[in-house]
């Protein structure tokens, strides 16, 4: 009813204006479908606020709802991206995923339910050599539908894991398989593709790497990549972050682990140090190093010449973006690297916390 009457002005708006301003420019007050803006049918006197999580969507609700399943398990390790085994067969390297809901623990004190590839957050990194022919069969043991997509890495398109589009969603205890071969060598993901506002941000992601045929010269040290992604965790109930009113994240994570759970990276004095820096959550994080500048050395995966390489000490990492980072550990000491959008650096607004950690370089 709201709805309608909202429509009407609109209309109204658009002919007054229309009387008074060239036509192509009536076209700007329309309002978009769907735009999120209108109040839930069960809130018939609700203003309508842009950004609020009110929607004219019933099936919007969905966002606010709990990440829950009937089978939460315990995880299959306590670190996520950890290298996946493959098995060799006739020249194809096998990988085998399992999609489950764990109970994660972000930090100390504070679990999340997840939904996770292999029972962790990330899932585990699956690392190839460009041109290997790879497998990957998924079991789905989720409540829910699900699929993967292939960030970045340039698979057919029947296996490019978009549902209802190149392929049918993977049905609870279906399993699927995707075979492709690895191209191009680079840093790269894997995340679900269906409802993604809700299975990424409840863990549904991990990392993927292919590298080069022709082995680096100078292959650095260490070799560390970094995903980052935001959880909302409220009365003891997960649900996934959205930059929208009412389900902003209140806690952050690097490698699915809240400061000071997060990794502490040891290296020693004049170590070379690449770090492979992707958002996977919703929002964007300007990631800043003490202590040393890097070079950024591949964008997306691919890699920058040396001469365009640009000297940075907070690079700002936006959703689905990856940036593979170098620095020399020339100074002994305890260096963080941290997001400079501070808020980013608490669990549940209590700081130190969150999108922290420590490149601890020894003598
Ligand atoms: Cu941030």
């Amino acid at each position: 009813m709201l709805m309608k009457r909202l429509n009407f002005l609109s209309v109204i708006l658009a002919l007054t204006l229309a009387a008074c301003v060239p036509a192509a420019s009536t076209t700007m007050i329309q309002t978009p479908p769907g735009n999120g803006s209108m109040p839930m049918n069960n809130q018939p006197n609700a203003t309508a606020t842009p950004g609020s999580m009110m929607s004219s969507n019933p099936e919007a609700a969905h966002m606010m709802q709990p990440i829950t399943a009937p089978n939460v398990g315990a995880p299959g390790a306590d670190q996520g991206g950890q290298p996946l085994d493959f098995r060799l067969e006739d020249g194809v390297k096998v990988f085998e995923l399992t999609a489950q809901a764990v109970k994660w623990k972000l930090m100390d004190g504070v679990e999340a339910t997840a939904y996770t590839y292999n029972g962790t957050v990330p899932g585990p990194l699956i690392r190839v050599t460009e041109s290997d022919r790879v497998r990957v069969i998924i079991k789905n043991e989720l409540p829910v539908p699900t699929t993967i997509h292939w960030h970045g890495v340039e698979v057919p398109n029947a296996i490019d894991g978009v549902p209802g589009m190149t392929q049918e969603p993977i049905q609870p205890g279906e399993t699927f398989t995707y075979e492709f071969t690895a191209k191009p060598a680079g840093t790269f993901m894997y995340h679900s593709h269906y409802d993604g506002d809700i299975q990424v941000g409840a863990g549904l992601y991990a990392p993927f790497i292919i590298d080069p045929r022709e082995p680096e010269s100078n292959p650095p040290v260490v070799d560390k990549t970094l995903m980052i992604s935001e959880w909302r965790i409220s009365g003891g109930r997960t649900y996934a972050a959205m930059p929208m009113s009412g389900s902003e994240p209140n806690f952050f994570t690097i490698n699915g682990k809240a400061f000071p759970s997060t990794e502490t990276i040891t290296v020693k004095k004049g170590d070379v140090v690449r770090l492979r820096l992707i958002a996977i959550g919703q929002f964007i994080h300007p990631m800043h190093l003490h202590g040393f500048s890097f070079k950024i050395v591949a964008t997306d995966g691919h890699p920058v010449p040396e001469i365009a390489q640009l000297t940075k000490d907070t690079i700002s990492v936006a959703p689905g973006e990856r940036y593979d980072i170098e620095f020399v550990a020339s100074e002994p000491g305890q260096w963080m690297l941290h997001c400079h959008i501070l808020h980013h650096t608490t669990n549940d607004n209590v700081e130190p916390g969150g999108l922290m950690m420590v490149i601890n370089v020894t003598e």
